[in-house]
């Protein structure tokens, strides 16, 4: 039995079945390229869901995480350590921000953005205890706590998991006037992706990130962008928001941030938010750990010194534009921005998985999402060769 089948059943055995993964086993990886365990070399166009943008076991990443095993990885933040602050005054500079909140997980940054946004309504704004509103967009993406999926617009993330928290608001996604009719006097914030990953890389019309920010601030409702996916370069920007000159109050950042070797996550925001969180009102057993840190500040350095941002806009256009020329039967249309980019499956031709079994078949990993979208998020350090070798096997699938 090859290493494959043997570890696929392994897992079969052992695992919750929460996940349905392509039948591919990886054991190595370098920049875009992974290793399954019978030695088949593949071309990641996933990057863990834009969480490897500097792509996989960057050496600089590498070193900041084995240098500082070297020195201390965890203290808890029952007492200070010498990397935090460095890491915090990089965020808050990319960010232009004046505080950040360090968190591990995606979600747990959503979840600490919501606890602001609403703290914030009673201790600033007036609302009314409990009665804080927050508004978020159907077809988001935020994590998977129970408050988080309480909000979400897909049956099966919510299904079995209820009761669900109160006090969130759903309106369409890119829908202006939906979001005015949607603000009251209790609505502490409007949470949103700039581009939604996970609802089919739905990019929202233009000036709408624009629009919502005017809103918003007339109506003293705080912006909070999940740049979780989009941010840290992959839309061709530092943060998606930034295509349309954008600043939200808060942003929530995390995957890329943790250079794909460790999960670190945050929020960023102004003093006059952040200073509802006294000590002990929040926190977290890795948030801000050393470890953590260092592997954050690296990868921050590497999006600047490689200017990945600035790479994506270039290569993501290219890639995009040439997808486009594909003449296939099968696509409808190519949506997206920078390196994040959806191949629309029409229906009469089924569901997108099939083609990423091919794709993977010609060595081209990449992962379906709502059935009929296939997912390109490569990771940002791809060559234009790259790409081009990426190309001949999709065209190849496609057509
Ligand atoms: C899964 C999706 C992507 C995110 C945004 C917060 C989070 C995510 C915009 C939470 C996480 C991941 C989660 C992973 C698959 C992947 C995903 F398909 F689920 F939606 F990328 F599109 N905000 N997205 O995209 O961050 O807590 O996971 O660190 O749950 O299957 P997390």
């Amino acid at each position: 039995m090859s290493k494959t089948k043997e570890i696929l059943a392994q897992t079969e055995k052992y695992s919750a079945s929460n996940y349905h993964p392509l039948n591919v086993v990886l054991s190595r990886g370098e920049g875009v390229w992974v290793w399954d365990v019978d030695g088949n070399k593949y071309l990641d166009c996933l990057a863990a869901y834009s969480a490897v943008n500097q792509g996989h076991r960057h050496p600089r990443v590498l070193e900041a995480l084995i240098g500082q095993t070297e020195r201390i990885t965890l203290t808890s933040r029952a007492f200070h350590n010498d990397r935090m602050g460095e890491f915090l005054k990089k965020l808050c500079e990319i960010t232009g921000k004046e505080k950040a909140l360090p968190m591990n997980t995606g979600a747990e940054a959503v979840e600490t953005a919501i606890k602001a946004a609403r703290k914030w309504g009673y201790k600033v704004k007036g609302v009314e205890e409990d009665a804080a509103e927050i508004i978020t967009c159907a077809g988001n993406f935020h994590g998977r706590t129970t408050t988080i999926v309480g909000f979400s617009t897909e049956e099966q993330y919510r299904d079995g998991f209820g009761p669900f928290t109160p006090g969130f608001v759903t309106v369409p996604y890119g829908d202006i006037e939906a979001l005015k009719k949607a603000i009251t006097p209790d609505t502490v914030a409007f949470l949103f992706e700039p581009l939604q990953g996970e609802g089919g890389v739905i990019v929202p019309p233009e000036g709408y990130i624009k629009q919502a920010a005017e809103v918003c601030k007339q109506k003293n409702v705080l912006l909070i962008a999940d740049e979780i996916q989009t941010g840290l370069g992959r839309t061709g920007k530092m943060f998606c928001c930034d295509h349309e000159g954008v600043v939200p109050d808060t942003y929530i950042v995390g995957k890329a941030l943790g250079g794909g070797v460790y999960p670190v996550s945050g929020i960023a925001c102004d003093d006059d938010i952040m200073q509802v969180f006294h000590p002990g009102d929040h926190g977290s057993t890795f948030g801000g750990n050393p470890l953590g840190s260092a592997v954050g500040l690296a990868s921050l350095n590497v999006l600047i010194d490689e200017k990945l941002a600035d790479r994506a806009a270039e290569l993501g256009s290219y890639f995009m534009e040439e997808l486009k020329k594909i003449e296939s039967p099968h696509v409808d249309h190519v949506r997206g921005k920078g390196l994040m980019i959806g191949v629309v499956i029409k229906e009469s031709s089924g569901a997108a998985r099939p083609f990423c079994e091919k794709l993977r078949d010609l060595s081209v990993l990449a992962k379906e999402t709502h059935h009929q979208v296939i997912r390109f998020a490569p990771p940002l350090v791809i060559t234009k060769e790259e790409i081009d070798w990426a190309l001949e096997k999709i065209k190849k699938v496609l057509q």
